[in-house]
């Protein structure tokens, strides 16, 4: 076969293939670290986030971070199909290629917290000498008719070669991608499957449960409390940190008289107070569904902080995760009276792994990213200027507070029959609470809705509205009031920096 620019792509394209599948495989192995292609995949995320911050949103949804795992593979196979295109230096380009995405994957693997730098090192090294390997073989069977030797060759030895090079290049995908796919399997199987040391939450002495007359009965309309399965998850986790809790502490340190450290267990013993509370993503649109409802078991953040005695010059409280991920808000949230928990347990069962397993913080209205940090391994008690959490330097706000939102839920359906019909959904602004709620239709007078019971001032409230519904086309909106009598901001705005504003509306016909 005569040796193309074509022919010589694909042999780096499989050589590059092989070689990932087989880090990936081999770092497969520790569970608790990420493998090759996710740490780039994360790294990808801290660098690019902040300038695609319209897109914020997305990054974290759980598809795009398939894409982007997927998206990393395929820019390296790419970039490997590129560098040994060259019919003079197809060998020479891509051992330098491979050489320079070895450096730069062992460098971004071992930046990762949670990296295991013997597991790292071993992985690229045998994916980049069977790539290598791979690739010199492929060269030589694709060369081999190409040389000055060509016009001695039988026609039947090239079109031998052809073949090999083929089932060389084919075996080695088929055998690649096999082993890869395994190794995802297990890989999955044995993170859902390791064994977690629960303890036997205590009964809670403190705090509020909910007995609230609520609006779950009207159809359509979500319920009081979210289910664990049902609540909204946003991280910048590729993936789900899974805590071995006989080597976790929770450690209280920086500017305050007495270090503390917790193991598990003592956290779980003095977990009794339970409270129920709102959370909500800053990147929650006017009427989205990144906002849940939780009661949530644990410890006061203001025991804790008495137990250390925390310094008068630290004013920020700086979370941190077994990830990497930080959270900085101001000291006095924890100390104001408002609900601000070390939470253990959600809705009466340990934290799930995706909300943050041994240990998350909780703080009543405040938005998930200066706040909520999960997987929580550290409280490090700081000045305002000396740290900023994460999103920080990515283009969000330092403080920032959850605006008050409503979101209309019910009438779920855009057709609907003429007759009495209820308008209904929630509102919230925790901490402060929702005192009033209206709804206008077809830029009518607001109409004052009836509200549900709430535990406490930290949950939305269910809402509800009978309407007398006619036929034509309506459009519906609603607007909330808090307690301290701010009325929800209608200026439709975007999340960044700090959180959306706006009415939610929803057309509806009616036949
Ligand atoms: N470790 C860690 N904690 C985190 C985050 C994260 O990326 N990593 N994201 C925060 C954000 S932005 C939000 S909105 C909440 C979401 O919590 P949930 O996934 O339990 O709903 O978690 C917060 N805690
Ligand atoms: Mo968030």
């Amino acid at each position: 076969m005569a040796a193309t620019p074509a022919s010589r792509s694909f042999a780096g394209a499989t050589s590059a293939f092989a070689a990932l599948a087989v880090a990936e495989t081999v770092s497969s192995v520790d569970t608790q670290a990420p493998t090759i292609v996710e740490a780039a995949g994360l790294t990808f995320i801290e660098q690019f986030a902040g300038t695609l911050k319209d897109v914020a949103v997305a990054i974290f949804g759980i598809h795009h971070k398939t894409a982007l795992i997927i998206g990393t593979w395929a820019v390296i196979i790419g970039l490997a199909a590129l560098a040994s295109r060259s019919a003079a230096h197809s060998r020479q380009h891509f051992t330098i290629f491979t050489a320079a995405i070895g450096l730069i994957g062992f460098f971004v693997y071992v930046t990762r917290p949670l990296a295991n730098t013997t597991v790292g090192v071993i992985a690229l090294a045998i994916g980049l000498g069977v790539g290598s390997i791979l690739h010199r073989h492929l060269v030589s069977l694709n060369h081999s008719d190409h040389t000055e030797h060509d016009d001695i060759e039988m026609p039947g030895a090239a079109l031998g070669n052809r073949r090999r090079f083929m089932a060389v290049a084919g075996a080695s995908i088929v055998s690649a991608a096999g082993a890869v796919g395994v190794a995802k399997v297990v890989r999955r199987g044995a993170i859902a499957s390791a064994p977690q040391a629960l303890q036997p939450l205590p009964a809670p002495t403190s705090g509020t449960t909910v007995d609230a007359a609520t609006f779950d009965s009207i159809d359509g309309i979500t319920p009081y409390i979210t289910p664990n399965d049902n609540f909204y998850r946003i991280d910048t986790a590729l993936v789900v940190p899974k805590v071995d809790t006989d080597q976790w502490s929770l450690t209280i340190d920086g500017m305050v008289n007495t270090p503390l450290s917790f193991t598990y267990e003592e956290l779980i013993e003095q977990s009794t107070t339970v409270e129920t509370v709102t959370i909500a993503c800053v990147s929650n649109e006017v009427g989205g569904d990144l906002v849940g409802n939780a009661e949530w078991q644990g410890i006061p953040l203001s025991t804790v902080l008495e137990q250390a005695g925390v310094n008068a010059e630290a004013t920020q409280i700086f979370s941190h995760s077994v990830d990497g991920f930080t959270a900085g808000m101001p000291t006095e949230v924890a100390l104001d009276g408002r609900t601000a928990l070390i939470a253990t347990a959600m809705n009466g069962s340990p934290l799930p792994t995706r909300h943050g397993f041994p240990a998350r913080l909780i703080v009543s209205g405040l938005y998930g990213y200066v706040s909520a940090t999960k997987w929580l391994s550290r409280l490090e008690l700081t000045t305002w200027e000396a740290a900023d959490g994460y999103w920080i330097p990515r283009g969000w706000s330092k403080e920032a507070p959850i605006k008050i939102t409503s979101r209309i839920d019910v009438p779920q359906r855009t057709t609907i029959s003429a007759g009495l019909t209820p308008v209904a959904g929630i509102a919230l602004s925790p901490s402060v609470g929702i005192a009033e709620v209206h709804v206008s239709i077809d830029d009518g007078p607001w109409q004052r809705a009836d509200l549900a019971d709430a535990t406490n001032d930290n949950t939305w409230v269910q809402w509800s509205l009978g309407w007398e519904a006619t036929p034509g086309d309506h459009n519906i909106r609603v607007r909330a009031t808090d307690r301290n009598g701010v009325v929800q901001d209608g200026t439709p705005r975007s999340v960044a920096p700090d959180g959306a504003t706006g009415y939610h509306q929803r057309r509806v016909t009616v036949r």
